[in-house]
């Protein structure tokens, strides 16, 4: 039997106009329908109408070890030196190939900006002969120069050995030490980095300050050094002076594998994808009403029932499940801390349980239990059953349940211990008060907090674990996620958890939630399958993930409460990495910005925002050759990339076949033209082919072909160039050699 649900008019519900209350566009199944259902999602003629309410909040307490708080960045960037000053011919992007010539520089376009920047003159170029040093006193930096060396070999196919001793020139030099110029270098995370044309020398204080420097300089290098195979290069770095540290200690990016399993290798993935633009944390969503991801020793129900599905897309009732063995956690857990970044776990509680629900009901014979398990249930439904539609707001844990505090303890106890870092996130989110009313909600939190506390961890949750009744201690860490600014009702949640002293990471879920569909009409490409639309009824492009500031938005919660950001990657929709990629990727990078990069204006139009738009659209290119799919936003002036190959002449002087590859994100292989310049006074004009780009993945590189008979044996300084409506030409340099047999 179905029971209607009761909007709260407590002041925690988030009103917003066309809505009653709560997240707009959500029902709890079941709910009443009324007003409150704005035309929800609709995928595979299903609708998705979702419930709407913001329930009541409690909150927990926690123990001390906090990231360090934010500290508002000093220093200001400096404008560049001189801009880049491309080669002959080049518009922009990146020459390459032998015979170049001069090798054109683009100017650094670094994500996130750094805090100050000067440009120098000439630059330096890595060779076979290039070495990573560590000088003896800096021992501890010897696994970030293998990071380094790990990160350049594939594509530029050099040795690039990892030694300790003194650096002769052309080496790159990491450094333990301490500039001097890192202002107060929250969390050891700044560093220097100079590169001249003879040497690169980068310093930090801490092996993550150096790794830090160690993603900068891979964005100094060509698109091209990201690729998984060797490349012609050449890999050329421009002179610049790099002084920069982070605004936030927690930059974040939370994955759902409940709601769509994903498997460890895919996280991983995700991990080093995201690092490359030094977001810090991982947040694991490891369970929801949809499914348990993590196997718990005494509770092998919870993964071999909890685990069995996904949310169902494309018509199915139910997608394919699966879960992580714990050794898989860890070594993810592993891997993230390889990438320095921390991992949070959260295991959704009270509301958002109908897998550990379903799992743990019919438990009658587990030993850790009293045998009477049903009365875990508080949810809607009893008995409980399967739902995997998108629906929220249906599932409780009772807190009056012995059985509840006896899984739920096993689950942090075995969590905690597999988890370094210093949170433990119990979600507290959304359970409306037909479910458990306020005092039942804050008094679950309260029991909770305290397990988490004893096992050694903070306590993190939905902001919504601030609410009325809760006593979080000092310290305790509140998500805030409602799309509600200023001082609009919305907001309770984020001031009640600062007037309580709990620190915030701030995920307003209509600039940091990368499930929100992108602006549609933008773009042939934004995906009909992908996304939900809640929290952005006109779409969130990368302009809404940019477009903010943590430390401002709402009001009476500054950068002394705020200890980061965290960009969402709900999982309803996105049934593997490829989707994945596709939502996180550009908006995750302005979220970096955000989070990294001192304070700006960033208004539509604002200087900031159209500098942040070219050094984003540098990364095309880049993402491209690493194998990242990713949105070619239509708000990002997207660049044409572009590498030649040397080229040998057949014995009769015919070339035919590839001569470039170019990145051209966005862009159909129709809508671009190549005309190569053959150095021997022809012009023919280039075929371009490729993966084109489908509402679901950008396109591929696309290969540039061409063919021409030389009448005379000699060296040629060939160029190509490419071009594409609304794009600058690119050149790309190349030499084709004919020598005729037995010369
Ligand atoms: C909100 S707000 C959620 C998730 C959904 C997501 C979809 C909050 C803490 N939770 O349960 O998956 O919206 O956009």
């Amino acid at each position: 039997m179905r029971r209607t649900t009761a909007l709260t008019s407590s002041p925690w519900s988030l009103r917003r106009p066309g809505s009653l209350g709560g997240r707009p566009g959500r029902r709890a199944r079941g709910a009443a329908q009324g007003p409150q259902v704005r035309g929800g999602q609709s995928r595979g003629g299903q609708s998705r109408r979702r419930g709407a309410w913001l329930a009541t909040l409690a909150a927990a307490c926690c123990l001390a070890w906090v990231l360090p708080a934010s500290a508002a960045a000093q220093g200001a960037m400096l404008t560049p030196a001189r801009s880049a000053t491309p080669a002959r011919g080049a518009a922009r992007g990146v020459l390459a190939g032998p015979g170049a010539g001069n090798a054109g520089q683009a100017a650094p376009q670094i994500v996130p900006k750094p805090v100050s920047m000067i440009t120098g003159h000439g630059h330096l170029t890595l060779t076979p002969r290039t070495r990573v040093v560590v000088p003896p006193g800096s021992r501890a930096a010897l696994g970030v120069a293998a990071d380094l060396a790990g990160y350049l070999r594939p594509a530029t196919g050099y040795p690039l050995p990892v030694v300790t001793g003194r650096p002769r020139g052309g080496d790159l030099e990491l450094v333990l030490g301490n500039p001097g110029t890192l202002g107060k270098n929250p969390g050891g995370e700044g560093y220097q980095l100079d590169v001249t044309p003879g040497a690169l020398t980068l310093e930090a204080t801490t092996p993550h300050g150096l790794y830090n420097g160690v993603q900068t300089i891979r964005q100094l290098l060509p698109p091209w050094s990201s690729s998984p195979v060797a490349q012609p290069g050449p890999w050329t770095m421009p002179a610049v002076r790099i002084t920069d540290y982070p605004r936030y200690a927690y930059r974040g990016l939370m994955i759902d594998i409940a709601r769509h399993y994903e498997p460890p290798s895919a996280v991983e993935r995700l991990i080093g994808q995201a690092a490359a633009y030094k977001i810090d944390v991982l947040h694991l969503h490891l369970s929801d009403d949809q499914g348990f991801r993590i196997v718990i020793n005494g509770f092998p129900r919870l993964t071999a029932i909890g685990g069995q599905g996904s949310v169902g897309t494309d018509g199915r009732t139910m997608d394919p499940g699966g879960y992580w063995t714990q050794a898989q956690y860890r070594a993810v857990v592993a891997d993230a801390a390889a990438h320095f970044m921390t991992v949070v776990p959260e295991v959704d509680s009270p509301g958002h349980d109908n897998a550990i629900i379903m799992s743990e009901y019919g438990d009658t014979s587990n030993p850790l239990l009293n045998g009477h398990p049903q009365d875990i249930n508080c949810s809607r439904y009893n008995p409980p059953h399967w739902d995997y539609s998108e629906d929220v707001g249906y599932s409780a844990l009772c807190p009056g349940s012995q059985n509840t505090w006896t899984i739920l303890s096993t689950i942090i106890r075995q969590l905690t211990a597999m988890s370094p870092g210093p949170y433990y996130d119990l979600g507290g989110d959304e359970v409306p008060p037909a479910l458990l009313s306020q005092s039942q909600y804050a008094s679950f939190i309260n029991e909770e907090a305290p397990i988490v506390n004893g096992d050694g961890k903070t306590v993190m949750g939905w902001a919504d674990i601030a609410g009325p009744g809760t006593r979080p201690p000092a310290g305790s860490v509140a998500e805030y996620w409602q799309p509600a600014s200023g001082s609009s009702p919305g907001t309770v949640t984020a001031t009640e958890a600062v007037r309580k002293g709990m620190k915030i990471v701030m995920a307003p879920a209509d600039h940091t939630y990368l499930d929100q569909k992108y602006v549609a009409g933008q773009a042939g490409n934004v995906p009909p399958t992908l996304g939900l639309s809640w929290a952005c009824p006109d779409g969130c492009d990368v302009s809404a993930a940019y477009g903010w500031d943590p430390g401002s938005l709402v009001t009476g919660v500054t950068d002394r409460d705020v200890i980061g950001v965290e960009g969402a990657i709900w999982g309803e929709t996105v049934v593997n990495l490829s989707n994945v990629d596709y939502m996180v990727f550009p908006r995750l990078l302005a979220l970096a910005e955000v989070a990294w990069s001192p304070d700006a204006t960033r208004t539509p139009g604002s200087p900031a925002y159209r500098g942040f738009l070219t050094r984003l659209a540098a990364q095309g290119g880049r993402l491209m050759a690493g194998g990242v799919n990713f949105y070619p936003s239509k708000q990002v002036p997207w660049t044409l990339e572009a590498e030649a190959f040397p080229v040998t002449a057949g014995a009769r002087g015919q070339v035919s076949g590839r001569v470039a590859t170019l990145a051209a994100p966005g862009y159909a292989p129709g809508t671009v033209s190549a005309v190569i310049d053959w150095g021997d006074g022809t012009h023919t004009s280039g075929a371009v082919t490729g993966t084109p780009p489908t509402p679901t993945a950008v396109n591929g590189l696309y290969a540039v072909s061409g063919g021409h008979t030389y009448a005379h044996p000699g060296v040629y300084h060939a160029a190509v160039t490419m071009s594409a409506p609304g794009a600058a030409p690119v050149t790309a340099r190349f030499t084709v050699v004919w020598r005729p047999p037995g010369r």
